[in-house]
């Protein structure tokens, strides 16, 4: 058996300890059992762990994590590992302790905890185990006749314990809110081994800090989240896509609003360029929508319990765009949904991509997105950019293939941009470790400070994913 390379080796007893809380099957020190927890998806961020622990319960987590604050080990918490800026895996360099030593890094894998309770059907509620799917959830919320908010393209893969963790938007934001908005309780762990528990479903609930929200989006660092109380929705099973071609983002953007405007069935508004669809067009084997290219797509869903084809197109209709289809059966729209979907497989299958997500005020989407291109090609002008994303939302997802990983240019200049347009440097996809030093650029210092006492008093040693949000000194 071959075991860590890594110089961060674990404690003796920590393993015996580690072993003792999942069970020695759901240890991983071997390297090759190891591989896949720490890589991510894209390529770009990996790191050695010490250790993938699997615990199965929420008794079992906090176990590790009394072990782990025992020993001064830091955790890495992992899901679906769907996360695209580097949170979810170990860091490349591993934090140091108080004597410059490398501390292990053990990767918490939260993929055994599946457990999906019945749906309430007078709440209106579920509860779920972090380790769920998304398509998991939504298939038992639709079986219940009731369905999920939040959807997205990673949906097989991604963990409900990681959307929350992250705050996870995807393609209804601008109906349903992303995961915060989904929240009605909370089970997490604390850094102690402590465990936080808020499941009993109420809808309004005032006593105290509002933790689980404060949980929601801090992406591992201030507490495990072993399970969550989530509001469902009502099943609107009709449905109907739309795919316009357009000049530009900013007329995207526009047409957006005067759908939302005209249609109260509008769930989602999704934007992709030109070059980004021949991509996706040659990686999947899609057939081109329109006979003639355009430089800009739209695409926008409805959803009714009666069907809203006649709806959707009527106001298409009435839109000034260079073309138009729809789709009402399930092929032709899966076919429309999946020209968008298919791009961050496509532009991974391309090569290692730098990945910006940032959010836009609506009305500047059109000048960012001509903008940024100006940008990426003043740095890197042989780089090939693809700009798709949440038109409705005001969230881009600027892909850049070309440079180097480790070359930053590119990164500055698009979350630098995103700052000066009066956006944000991560929309939906989280600060993690790509983007850390860009935390403050944006908030600004007593907004950090006011974030670095918080995780001071939830995490006081830093064992919970050092090296993510704020920065910390590493080999
Ligand atoms: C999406 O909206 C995801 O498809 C991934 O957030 C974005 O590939 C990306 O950069
Ligand atoms: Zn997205």
């Amino acid at each position: 058996m071959r075991h860590p390379a890594d110089g961060a080796a674990l404690p003796a007893s920590l393993l015996a300890a580690l072993r003792a809380a999942v069970g020695d099957a759901h240890c991983l020190i071997d390297v090759d059992l190891r591989a896949t927890y720490e890589t991510d998806w894209s390529r770009r961020f990996h790191g050695v762990a010490a250790a993938v622990v699997r615990p199965g319960s929420v008794d079992e987590v906090a176990a590790v994590l009394r072990a782990c604050a025992a020993t001064g080990t830091a955790l890495v918490p992992q899901g679906g590992n769907t996360g695209l800026v580097g949170g979810s895996v170990p860091r490349a360099m591993a934090p140091l302790d108080a004597h410059g030593a490398p501390r292990p890094q053990v990767v918490l894998s939260m993929l055994r905890l599946r457990e999906l309770e019945p749906v309430d059907p007078i709440a209106g509620e579920v509860t779920a185990g972090a380790g769920v799917t998304l398509a998991a959830l939504r298939d038992h919320a639709r079986r219940a006749g009731w369905d999920f908010g939040v959807d997205m393209g990673s949906r097989d893969s991604a963990t409900i314990g990681g959307m929350v963790a992250t705050n996870a938007g995807g393609v209804n934001v601008l109906r349903h809110g992303s995961m915060r908005q989904q929240l009605v309780g909370m089970e997490a762990v604390l850094a102690d081994g402590s465990v936080m528990r808020r499941l009993p479903g109420l809808v309004k609930d005032n006593t105290g800090y509002p933790l689980p929200a404060l949980v929601a989006g801090s992406e591992g660092t201030l507490a495990i989240v072993t399970r969550v109380r989530l509001r469902l929705v009502p099943l609107l099973a009709k449905r109907a896509v739309a795919l316009l071609a357009v000049d530009d983002a900013g007329q995207a953007a526009a047409f957006a609003a005067q759908l939302r405007r005209s249609l109260s069935s509008l769930t989602a508004a999704e934007l992709f360029d030109d070059d980004g669809m021949r991509l996706v067009m040659e990686h999947t084997g899609a057939e081109a929508p329109f006979r003639d290219p355009h430089p800009r797509y739209l695409l926008v869903e409805c959803a009714a319990v009666s069907d809203p084809t006649d709806e959707l197109v009527t106001a298409v209709a009435a839109l000034p765009s260079r073309d138009a289809v729809a789709a009402s059966d399930e092929g032709g729209r899966h076919r429309l949904w999946s020209l968008r979907e298919a791009h961050t497989e496509s532009v991974n299958a391309a090569g290692v991509p730098h990945k910006l997500d940032v959010s836009v005020p609506i009305g500047r989407i059109g000048a960012f997105d001509l903008a940024v291109r100006e940008a990426i090609g003043a740095v890197a002008p042989d780089a090939r950019i693809f700009i798709y994303g949440h038109v409705g939302d005001g969230n881009l997802h600027v892909n850049v293939l070309g440079p180097d990983p480790d070359d930053e240019a590119v990164d500055d200049a698009v979350l630098g941009l995103a700052i000066a347009s009066g956006g944000a440097v991560s929309a939906e996809h989280g600060i993690g470790v790509a983007k850390v030093g860009w935390l403050e650029r944006d908030r600004g210092p007593a907004d950090v400070a006011a974030m670095r006492a918080i995780k001071r008093a939830l995490d006081p040693e830093n064992l919970l994913n050092p090296g993510v949000l704020f920065s910390v000194p590493g080999r």
